[in-house]
């Protein structure tokens, strides 16, 4: 006899028998993780036929049109932790400032990108939720302005031919796949490993007139050929981060998004606490890295809620290759 499909709840549950004196508390917030992501990816799939996509007609704190899916998918997030006091302050990319639940007791935080890949949301396209949880401590904004060691938890659902949610709780990369017939996530890679190096590169070219010439000259450096270091690279890049970065965890390569530099000041694009500290916690879980081109990134202690970084996320190879460019040093 085969042996059983491995859920998700079951996987946690296990891995939470390894550590003594758990609680159980932060299984059954990561369990909750699993829920909400099948809640979004039903109103995806359905989004066409209720007549949720396009604009929500507002923008958010960053300045950017929000989409209905954006607001339909942070709702969902909301109310997946507001029962059973486990969570004190949930952060989003999506929300000016954090919300705090109920008594404000709860032992954690969470925090998310609710709809990340949003130039896809209503092309059909890859998208995902990125999320990270980290302790309470006071129960204030300062419990999220942290370094992204200080996460306990982090990962993704990704949103594309299937459904796929990877998460590390510090013990490794795991990849549980929807099974759409029973709406089970089902463990499909345990303990991910990153290839060392990879063929692909994700950046988008259209912006590199804005960017330092240490980067151009990386990107440029990828493209020459040169059969005995693997180049010229291919490019593949989805719009989405959480689609780019994913690819590479299995296939090796690097995502970049590098600083404008506008008007001689550097301006980044992406958000620290919900974009890069939760995907450099799993990347570097995988054995890859993840750097601003002037360190690592779950270094960073940002100074604010909505701070933002250039990013470099991948294989250890071209992260590595990377900060030689970017320190001037070249290949
Ligand atoms: P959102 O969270 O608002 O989607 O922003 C992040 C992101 O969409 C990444 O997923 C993607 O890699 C990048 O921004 C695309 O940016 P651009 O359109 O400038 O290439």
């Amino acid at each position: 006899m085969s042996a059983p499909p491995v859920t998700l709840d079951r996987f946690i549950l296990e891995e939470q028998h390894t550590f003594p004196g758990a609680t159980g508390e932060l299984s059954l917030l990561l369990m909750r993780f699993g829920v909400a992501g099948k809640r979004i990816a039903s109103a995806l799939a359905r989004a066409g036929l209720t007549g949720q996509q396009g604009a929500a007609g507002r923008r958010n704190v960053q300045g950017e049109e929000q989409k209905k899916l954006d607001v339909v998918a942070n709702e969902i997030l909301l109310e997946t932790f507001d029962y059973g006091g486990l969570v004190t302050l949930a952060a989003s990319e999506e929300m000016e400032e954090p919300f705090v639940y109920g008594s404000g007791q709860g032992r954690y935080a969470v925090l998310f990108d609710p709809l990340d890949g949003s130039s896809n949301i209503d092309v059909n396209g890859t998208l995902g939720v990125i999320f990270s949880v980290r302790s309470r401590r006071d129960g204030t904004l300062q419990d999220l302005l942290r370094s992204g060691r200080e996460q306990i938890v982090a990962g993704y659902v990704l949103f594309g031919p299937a459904v796929l949610l990877v998460y590390s709780s510090g013990h490794g990369v795991h990849l549980f796949t929807l099974e759409p017939s029973i709406g089970e996530f089902l463990l499909t890679r345990r303990d991910v490993r990153m290839p060392e190096r990879g063929r692909g590169y994700a950046v988008n070219e259209g912006r590199a007139h804005g960017w330092a010439p240490e980067v151009r000259a990386f990107v440029e450096h990828l493209k020459q050929p040169d059969p005995a270091t693997g180049r010229p690279y291919s490019t593949r890049y989805s719009a989405s981060l959480v689609g780019d970065v994913h690819r590479f965890l299995l296939e090796g390569g690097i995502y970049l998004y590098p600083s404008d530099v506008q008007g001689g000041r550097p301006k980044p694009k992406l958000r620290v606490l919900y974009e890069c500290h939760p995907l450099a916690f799993v990347v570097e879980q995988a054995g890859g890295r993840a750097s601003s081109g002037g360190g690592p990134v779950l270094d960073v202690v940002p100074d604010s809620l909505h701070a933002r970084m250039p990013l470099a996320i991948g294989s250890r190879a071209e992260v590595d290759l990377f900060d030689r460019f970017a320190s001037g040093h070249g290949a």
